[in-house]
Formats: C-alpha cells, sequence, structure tokens
C-alpha cells in the first residue's frame, strides 16, 4: 500500500470539515453516513459513540518513521466528530503506556504495514486497508442510490482493491478488474471480469474505482461521459484538468473517509 507523505497531508482543501461537505456535496451522503453504513450501525448508535469513547492516536517510529502531519490528519477526525481525542506525546511502546494511562479507549496506531483502531474495551480491531475500501464503495453506492446490476471497474487489485472487489459484490455490482500484475488477478472469485487493456475499458464504466498507486492515468477524453471515480488510491490517478474537470464525481481523500469509517468500525458492537 501507498506511504503516505507530509505533502499529501497539508493541502488545506483536504481538512475534515471541507471533505465532509465535497463528500455531501457529490453523493449527497455525509462522513457519518459512509462509515454507519459500512460499519452496519444506525448514525444515532455512531453518534452516541462519542460520549463514551475516549480516542488517542499513538504516533510509531518503525519503518520510514513518523510522517508529518499522520497523527494531527488521523486525530482530526474523531475530534471534527465529537469524541475526546489526543495524540500521545511519547511514541510507540511509551505511546501506548501514555494512552492507556490517560484512560483511552481505542488507539488509532500505524506502522508501515498496516494502520489500526483497537478498541481496548471490546478487542475489535479496524483494519485501514478494508475500512477505506469499503467507504469508497459505499460511496459509489449512496452515488448510484444502490449498485445492484451495475457495472463497477476496480483499477489495481492490491488489499485496498481486493477488499473493494469483495463488497461491490456483496452489495449486488457486477464487477471488473484491471491490473497490471497477473498475479493479483489470479485470487479474484470467477463473476468478476478481467480486464486486460486498460485504455479500451475506461471508456466503457460509468463508476470507476481506482485502487492505483499510479498518480495520473485518466484523462477526461477517455472516460465515460458521466464518470463517477471512487479514488482511493493515493496519489489520485486523475490528470489535475481531469480532476478539475469531474470535481463532484470524484470521491477522494489521503486519509479522513477511511479513518472515520475505522471508527465506526470500532465502535460498533
Ligand atoms: O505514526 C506515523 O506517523 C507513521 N508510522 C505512519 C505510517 C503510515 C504508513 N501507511 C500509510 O502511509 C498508508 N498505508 C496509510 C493509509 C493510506 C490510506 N489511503
Amino acid at each position: 500500500m501507498t506511504r503516505l507523505t507530509e505533502k499529501d497531508l497539508v493541502n488545506l482543501d483536504q481538512l475534515v470539515e471541507n471533505l465532509d461537505y465535497k463528500l455531501k456535496n457529490s453523493i449527497d451522503a455525509s462522513l457519518v453516513d459512509v462509515a454507519s453504513f459500512v460499519a452496519g450501525i444506525p448514525i444515532k448508535t455512531f453518534n452516541e459513540a462519542s460520549t463514551k469513547y475516549k480516542i488517542a492516536v499513538i504516533p510509531i517510529t518503525s519503518g520510514g518513521g513518523v510522517i508529518g502531519n499522520f497523527s494531527q490528519t488521523v486525530a482530526s477526525v474523531p475530534l471534527y466528530l465529537g469524541y475526546d481525542t489526543f495524540i500521545t506525546s511519547k511514541t510507540d511502546v511509551s505511546g501506548i503506556a501514555e494512552a492507556i494511562q490517560k484512560k483511552a479507549d481505542i488507539l488509532f496506531m500505524a506502522d508501515d504495514n498496516q494502520f489500526i483502531a483497537l478498541n481496548l474495551k471490546t478487542n475489535k480491531i479496524a483494519d485501514n486497508g478494508e475500512a477505506t475500501a469499503k467507504a469508497y464503495v459505499a460511496s459509489l453506492h449512496f452515488h448510484g442510490k444502490g449498485l445492484v446490476n451495475r457495472e463497477v471497474l476496480v483499477i489495481g487489485a492490491g488489499i485496498v482493491g481486493g477488499h473493494c472487489v469483495q463488497y461491490l459484490l456483496e452489495l449486488g455490482a457486477k464487477v471488473a478488474v484491471y491490473d497490471t500484475d497477473n498475479d493479483k488477478l489470479v485470487n479474484l472469485p470467477s463473476s468478476v471480469t478481467i480486464e486486460k487493456y486498460l485504455s479500451r475499458a475506461l471508456p466503457n464504466y460509468q463508476y470507476i474505482i481506482d485502487a492505483s498507486p499510479e498518480g495520473s492515468f485518466m484523462d477526461l477524453e477517455n472516460l465515460h461521459p458521466d464518470v463517477v471515480i471512487s479514488a482511493p488510491g493515493m496519489p489520485l490517478g486523475l490528470t489535475t484538468n481531469t480532476y478539475a474537470a469531474l470535481e463532484k464525481r470524484v470521491i477522494h481523500d489521503p486519509l479522513q473517509i477511511g479513518v472515520a469509517t475505522m471508527l465506526a468500525i470500532a465502535v460498533s458492537p
């Protein structure tokens, strides 16, 4: 999975408030709607959880080390949703101890291999890859007012793309997948269509999930006229002018939608 950089996390238009506003504008659903839908909990339950759980975000120095603004961006989401949230002053094991001493109930922490939210009360673990994938699929579900029998193209069959395929099938969509690496395509369910040539496939799909780590490979003239692109992949697979032209029909953020969904999963009974 792509490792974020501080640069990915400092764009002001990616502030969680702005993202929530953009999400409502493009899919007529909020962060809370999407996160609750994925976690399978009533919106009321998710909102009430903000009075029950204290959130700690723990910077982890392993591997590539702490990413500037990563903990702050993660913490901004539960804060925005009304949760008592803090970033530990210590990192790693000392940070975990500090979080527990300060009575945190849910710990958010990420190394280079996994990003989780751990509910200490229920032992529930929310994984960012799965939560992000489902949140981006759910966004298309809201946009399309359901995905039953809708054809959706998933670009990139890695960890996030794989979870997208599973969830799309669960929601009744007809799924096609493109990946440059054949090894990623062998274990897909037989009902999934494999697209061999991306440039030939792109114009045929109104709904696209960009779960690839490639940037700027999709241009407007080669896309379906009513295309909607839900893009968990970093960097965004659209050229700048295509992103600008499509605006409301692109769902994309570096981190926040996935974090909100991890939180809903972590607090779900
Ligand atoms: O605590 C820190 O600052 C670092 N140890 C965080 C490292 C995170 C590495 N993982 C990623 O950058 C992504 N997999 C995070 C999720 C991206 C979601 N699109």
